[in-house]
């Protein structure tokens, strides 16, 4: 039943629906401005202002059989207990479902990885962000929102993750292996990751201020220069050919945005990449 709690057009069954959403709102390691938890919500709300055809596939999301799990439920503190939780959740619905799953800060996406690693071999990670998110730590902790990507090469291998928009980061950061053929300023690259990746299976984690700060000005770590909402999707639809076994957008931090445009873009990209993706 569509009461307008879900996302638009996720109003099926669990065990009928092909495609599962699942919010995860969790934000315990962000580093500048917390919120994200609050994003599942604000996407959903903000889905039913947005019409559900795509001019931009010729297809609506309505024609999809979509289920939404609504959120996990999480503790605010301890990471790692977090990380577990996650994992404990998510493991039995990646083996029955294609899932999109709304963030929650960019932590969120590690243990989703680290199940699809041991239902894969190869598998690869797109990541679309302003931030490399490669540093060894953050103020001392390995778990952060300010690593997850070095942790996430850790468990697929640095040649298996593929960085899009990066335009933030330390020294340190960009001479990781395999970052100069790897980790692109804009989305110039994506043709390349495609034929990279082939029919390997890969997971696409979408951190929203990979856009411009004009365009979605709600998020966690905010950065200039980024990228249009069109480039965006026109990038998604590139990997549309691909085995996507999964896909996330995370750090939307909803608050900092009062004119709730950040959300809509949010709601946006969801139904664009559920439509080209799955
Ligand atoms: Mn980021």
């Amino acid at each position: 039943m569509d009461d307008g709690s879900n996302f638009i057009c996720a109003d099926k069954d669990f065990r009928r629906s092909k495609v599962c959403i699942a919010g995860i709102p969790y934000d315990g390691t962000s580093s500048n401005r917390p919120g994200a938890r609050f994003a599942p919500r604000a996407i959903r709300e903000a889905s039913h202002g947005i019409e559900s055809y795509s001019i931009y596939k010729k297809k609506d999301l309505g024609d999809k059989s979509i289920s939404d799990m609504g959120d996990i439920p999480l503790p605010l503190g301890d990471a790692k207990f977090a990380m577990e939780i996650i994992k404990s959740f998510v493991s039995p619905v990646l083996r029955k479902k294609k899932c999109f799953f709304l963030g929650g800060e960019h932590l969120i996406t590690l243990p989703i990885v680290d199940v699809l690693s041991t239902m894969y071999d190869n598998l690869f990670v797109v990541q679309f962000d302003a931030h490399a998110d490669l540093r060894d730590s953050w103020m001392g902790q390995k778990l952060s929102h300010a690593s997850v990507m070095r942790r996430i090469a850790e468990i697929v291998g640095f040649e298996h993750l593929l960085q899009l928009g990066i335009r933030s980061g330390t020294e340190e950061e960009f001479r990781l292996p395999y970052r100069d053929k790897l980790l692109c300023e804009d989305f110039s690259r994506a043709g390349e990751f495609v034929k990279i990746i082939g029919k390997n299976p890969v997971y696409l984690s979408i951190d929203l201020d990979v856009l411009d700060t004009s365009i979605a000005p709600g998020v966690g770590t905010p950065e200039p220069g980024g990228r249009s909402f069109t480039e965006l999707i026109e990038t998604l639809i590139k990997f549309s050919s691909l085995n996507v076994v999964g896909c996330d957008l995370v750090e939307l931090s909803p608050h900092y945005d009062p004119s709730g445009n950040s959300s809509t873009v949010a709601a946006s990209i969801v139904k664009e990449a559920i439509i080209s993706l799955f």
